[in-house]
């Protein structure tokens, strides 16, 4: 991106922004105007406030912000600013009813092409390798994800389908459980992601002790046999704010499992299905990975364990945008994009591994970290506070490496996403990780779960 030439650049960036457009008409052009409008949980927007958000805020920050235009509805921005309403408030709000809603980001997206055509990419910060462009291609990628969430809550006739992952490949069974990551240190964060937005920034080493992480995340059987084990009925395995939650709220399995005949079943997309056993757990709290840990015997990773598994490349002492390298994210690389509605059984995609064997790092589900969403030493906030400054603090819990639901264009090494400990809806799971007991990671190579 950032060795392209403006041409180039003009239609990578075009490109981004038809697939996320793309993304956007299947996930509310394959239902009617009533499950546009309608809540489909007080977690979420209406489809139709997504759709409209998405071409405001393409608005906001290319037409107005680059392009200098003046506000094409400026009665309607403050229906479309996330933080004047909460989510569950929206659909009492006078919003643009669907096909106002598409005209209006159609509208927005037929000037900003004329404006890319016009726009230099390079001298403000704002353009330089078309950095507001690629921002809002992620946003409306972003929302693309929230409304994919939106119907999985959603009850009534299935709407979308894709085709299912490949299955396992045939090393899939005799991996070693674990990966060894040797002690030391490894960059983290970004100077030089062009796109990269400004909680992944700045780049800065980190040194870390030796410790070990799953080689796949956690699967369905193995959560299976916590649940089994009675690990919901055993306050020993949660964070005292953990069992609270996990009383009050009553959880006893994973979002959208029902146990029924002795079956454990489960709802995705509005088709009832038998739990995948060899697929990674999906719709855990952080609490619920948490106390898994535990029983485990083991932790969470924290947030630079992480990052180091799936970008640092022992051979050259670098951090590569990705854990098979530097290249785009190809379909064998990992399950991105939507382009399958569930995650891929664990153990998927050796082409896509890090340097220390660890697998499905990036795609199929999202990761919970030990750690809090803070900022990098020197975090500047740009372009704007509310993306990730108004959010840093003990509340919300860091995850990474993106989902089935994340298209490669917000998706890298670098990427922070954030929820609070008790969030199911999102397409979340987890790995583990443990301490190496020396810490030297002298040890003898991987071991075995
Ligand atoms: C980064 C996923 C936490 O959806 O709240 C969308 C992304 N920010 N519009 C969110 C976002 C503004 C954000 N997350
Ligand atoms: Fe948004």
């Amino acid at each position: 991106l950032e060795d392209l030439a403006p041409e180039a650049l003009r239609e990578t960036i075009a490109a981004e922004l038809l697939a996320a457009r793309a993304r956007t008409a299947a996930l509310t052009d394959c239902v009617e105007d009533r499950d546009l409008t309608a809540q489909h949980s007080p977690l979420m927007s209406p489809l139709v406030w997504d759709l409209a958000h998405i071409g405001n805020q393409e608005e906001l920050w290319l037409l107005r912000n680059v392009g200098g235009l003046d506000p094409m509805h400026p009665e309607i921005d403050p229906l479309y600013d996330a933080f004047e309403h909460p989510r569950a408030e929206r659909p009492t709000l006078p919003l643009l009813p669907p096909a106002e809603a598409r005209a209006y980001a159609g509208e927005v997206r037929g000037r900003v092409l004329d404006l890319l055509a016009a726009s230099p990419l390079e001298g403000a910060p704002l353009l330089t390798a078309g950095f507001a462009f690629g921002m809002i291609a992620q946003h409306e990628q972003q929302h693309d994800e929230t409304m994919l969430i939106t119907h999985q809550l959603r009850r009534g006739e299935p709407a979308l389908a894709a085709p299912a992952p490949p299955p396992a490949p045939a090393d899939a069974a005799a991996l070693p459980g674990e990966v060894l990551v040797p002690a030391g240190p490894f960059t983290m964060g970004t100077d030089t992601e062009p796109w990269a937005l400004d909680n992944e920034r700045p780049a800065h080493r980190v040194d870390l002790p030796a410790y070990r992480l799953d080689t796949t995340p956690v699967t369905n059987a193995a959560y299976l046999r916590f649940i089994e084990d009675g690990g919901y009925d055993e306050p020993h395995w949660w964070t005292p704010e953990g069992w609270a939650h996990r009383r009050s709220a009553d959880l006893t399995a994973p979002l959208f499992w029902r146990h029924e005949d002795g079956q454990w079943l489960r709802r995705r997309f509005g088709v009832l299905e038998p739990v995948p056993l060899d697929e990674p757990v999906l719709h855990v709290s952080w609490y619920e990975a948490d106390a898994y840990a535990r029983w485990a015997g083991r932790r969470l990773p924290t947030e630079a364990e992480w990052e180091k598994a799936a970008r640092h490349d022992p051979a050259t002492g670098r951090s590569r945008r990705y854990p098979w390298g530097d290249g785009a994210p190809g379909a064998e690389h990992a399950n991105l994009g939507q382009r399958h509605l569930r995650p891929a059984p664990a153990g998927s995609y050796p082409a896509g591994q890090s340097p220390y064997g660890a697998r499905q790092l990036m795609g199929d589900v999202w990761e919970w970290t030990a750690s809090d969403f803070r900022p990098y030493p020197g975090f500047r906030a740009w372009p704007y506070r509310e993306y990730s400054e108004v959010f840093f603090g003990p509340e919300y819990k860091v995850l990474r490496g993106g989902c089935f639901a994340v298209a490669p264009v917000a998706c890298r090494g670098t990427f922070r996403n954030w929820d609070y400990p008790v969030r199911r809806q999102i397409f979340a799971g987890f790995r583990t990780a443990a301490d190496v007991p020396d810490g030297s990671g002298a040890g003898p190579g991987t071991g075995s779960a």
